[in-house]
């Protein structure tokens, strides 16, 4: 390499970018929508992040930004600034956007855990979250998760009795208003905005059968009593050691549910024991990109056409995972490593999306 050329190399790599074959992104070669769980703060702080997040992918999730706690944080008092930088951002950008969530069993403000009252009045705080929150985003969301993981992995529903005192683990909404608050939901959200999509949200179906049994049980429900529901979303924390068989069994049930079928959260761990010392070597890094190329030749096997909402990946970058935070030890579970650059696992997820 001459002077000249070497400079060149070096400002191109200043610049951030990868000196790579591929030029395409994966929102140009991909036949459905692929998108992340965005944060306004790094989107408006971390330019390599935006510039991911732009380039990449064509639909959006807020990470948190449109949960319960930060756009409810009194019980008559809304704030949607955050909400909105996300929203805004996608619009201008032209690029879908999906809510993220209306009704779980975290995410609550503090006025509402310590909220008393008649199962009326419980009702009656469904409704005007659900309701005032899309009638702020009328005609913006493409769709919204309306209900996330109400059930336990063995198939019954989330209660506070099931899982004894485990705070985290208990579901307001449930205990005061029975199962039927998830029928209620997905009515009072149709009620604001009939246009926008429907999604119920919950992980680990690719592991837990009698969960994935629940799921498809209550949408044969909804389905016989009129109840709207549009689509089913399977979150995909997965890791390196998923059983692959899990992942198809989910991928073929679901679909039999006519749903449009998102793979909403996906992140692959590779710290499976959480271990501080582990080093991301070749190896873990073969296994992973073998399992995000998996996710997506499965999706596409099993998913009609007409039923492939898309792929979410659950953050941006391995910098920014909500798993490194979680289990306060290293991973590397996303696509894009911490200097925002493609890792190995991205030309696999890109190859399999373009196939
Ligand atoms: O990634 C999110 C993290 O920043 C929040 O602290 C947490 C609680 O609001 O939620 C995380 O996102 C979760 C998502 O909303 C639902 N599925 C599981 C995700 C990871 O915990």
């Amino acid at each position: 390499m001459n002077c000249f050329k070497s400079s060149l190399f070096s400002l191109f790599l200043l610049a951030g970018f990868t000196v790579s074959a591929q030029e395409k992104t994966l929102q140009m070669v991909a036949p459905f929508k692929v998108g992340c769980a965005i944060n306004p703060f790094l989107l408006n702080n971390n330019k390599g992040y935006k510039a991911v997040v732009s380039n990449e992918f064509n639909s959006i999730t807020a990470e948190n930004a449109l949960k319960f706690y930060s756009l409810h944080p009194k019980r008559d008092e809304f704030n949607f600034a955050m909400g909105d930088t996300v929203v805004n951002y996608a619009l201008a950008n032209k690029k879908r956007m999906h809510g993220h969530c209306l009704v779980w069993h975290e995410s609550a403000p503090k006025w509402l855990n310590e909220f008393v009252g008649d199962s009326a009045s419980w009702d009656n705080i469904l409704k005007t979250h659900i309701q005032t929150v899309l009638q702020h985003y009328k005609g913006k969301m493409t769709s919204w998760d309306v209900v996330n993981e109400a059930f336990f992995d063995d198939g019954n529903f989330r209660t506070e009795k099931t899982n004894g005192t485990n705070k985290s683990n208990k579901t307001y909404w449930y205990n005061h208003l029975g199962a039927d608050y998830i029928a209620h939901a997905f009515q009072y959200a149709h009620e604001a905005d009939p246009s926008t999509l429907l999604f119920y949200n919950d992980y680990n179906q690719e592991n837990s059968p009698a969960k994935l049994k629940a799921i498809i049980a209550m949408v044969t429900d909804f389905k016989q009593r009129g109840i709207p529901i549009h689509g089913l979303g399977l979150q995909m924390h997965i890791s390196i050691n998923t059983k692959n068989e899990g992942i198809i069994t989910a991928l073929k049930e679901v679909a039999k549910t006519g749903l449009l079928i998102h793979i909403s959260e996906l992140d692959i761990s590779v710290n499976t024991h959480h271990d501080s010392t582990l080093v991301y070597n070749d190896s873990l890094k073969a296994l992973q990109s073998e399992k995000f190329a998996f996710v997506v030749e499965q999706y596409r096997k099993w998913i009609p056409k007409k039923q492939q909402y898309g792929i979410t990946c659950w953050n941006v970058s391995d910098a920014d995972s909500w798993l490194v935070k979680w289990h306060k030890s290293n991973d590397w579970p996303l696509l894009f490593d911490k200097n925002y650059q493609r890792k190995e696992c991205y030309t696999a997820f890109y190859n399999s999306l373009k196939k």
